[in-house]
């Protein structure tokens, strides 16, 4: 059997990176085969490219060049990692997919989305995740986490209105897909947000 495809999606310092750590407990928990990944990258290729798109630089990058960038790298991913991983009949658990780009690159850098859903469907045809879960906080107190922890990559340099833009996008494109989409109160404790998390992964795996 297929396995199930699930991505966790938020704006920056949402805790992407604690939360799927309990995700992938969550797996061993039940006793699934699973992999983790993230986008961009996931590949030796695909990192790459996240080097280049995420790396701080004095050339302006254009906008076309970044999302398409995005999608080369999502390309890859997919056909090296995602597709054959999902035939093997393994969950892939992704930080990140097609709904960063439309917060992102749509949203963010005020790109069309018919761009966008077109190169979608080039590179992803009908794939879509079976599960996203959107990590939801205010843009400040994400900025403030993401800033304690590292320094700014290249998109953690841009402007709170930015933010404000994807945050947006993604409640959209979780009210535009319910069946798909659970918002997580992401400005809760880390326990609080825990258990959002596993009560919608446990309504998942029910129906699954
Ligand atoms: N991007 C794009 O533009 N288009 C695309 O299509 C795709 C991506 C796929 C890299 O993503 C960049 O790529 C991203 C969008 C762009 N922009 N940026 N930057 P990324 O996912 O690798 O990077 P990120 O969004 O910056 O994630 P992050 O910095 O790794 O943050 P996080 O994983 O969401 O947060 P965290 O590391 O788990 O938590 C941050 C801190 O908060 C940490 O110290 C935690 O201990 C703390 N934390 C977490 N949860 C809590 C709670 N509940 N309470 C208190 N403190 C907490």
């Amino acid at each position: 059997m297929r396995g199930k495809f699930i991505t966790v999606e938020g704006t920056e310092g949402v805790g992407k990176t604690t939360n799927i750590q309990f995700i992938q407990a969550w797996m061993e928990k039940n006793k699934l085969a699973f992999a983790t990944t993230r986008e961009p990258g996931g590949t030796p290729l695909a990192e790459q490219v996240r080097e280049l798109l995420l790396a701080p630089r004095e050339e302006k990058v254009c906008n076309t060049a970044e999302l398409l960038l995005m999608f080369a790298a999502r390309a890859q991913h997919l056909n090296q990692v995602i597709e054959p991983m999902l035939g093997e009949g393994a969950w892939v658990l992704c930080d990140r997919f097609t709904d960063a780009t439309y917060a992102y690159q749509g949203a963010g850098r005020n790109m069309r989305d018919d761009l966008i859903s077109e190169l979608e469907l080039l590179v992803q045809g009908s794939l879509r995740p079976d599960l996203t879960l959107i990590l939801d906080i205010p843009v400040e107190i994400g900025l403030q986490r993401a800033g304690e922890r590292s320094t700014p990559d290249r998109f953690e340099l841009e402007r709170v209105e930015f933010f404000e833009r994807v945050r947006n996008r993604y409640l959209q494109i979780a009210a535009d897909s319910p069946e798909r989409c659970v918002i997580i109160d992401a400005s809760q404790s880390i326990e609080g947000v825990q258990a959002q998390i596993e009560k919608a992964l446990n309504k998942f795996l029910e129906n699954a």
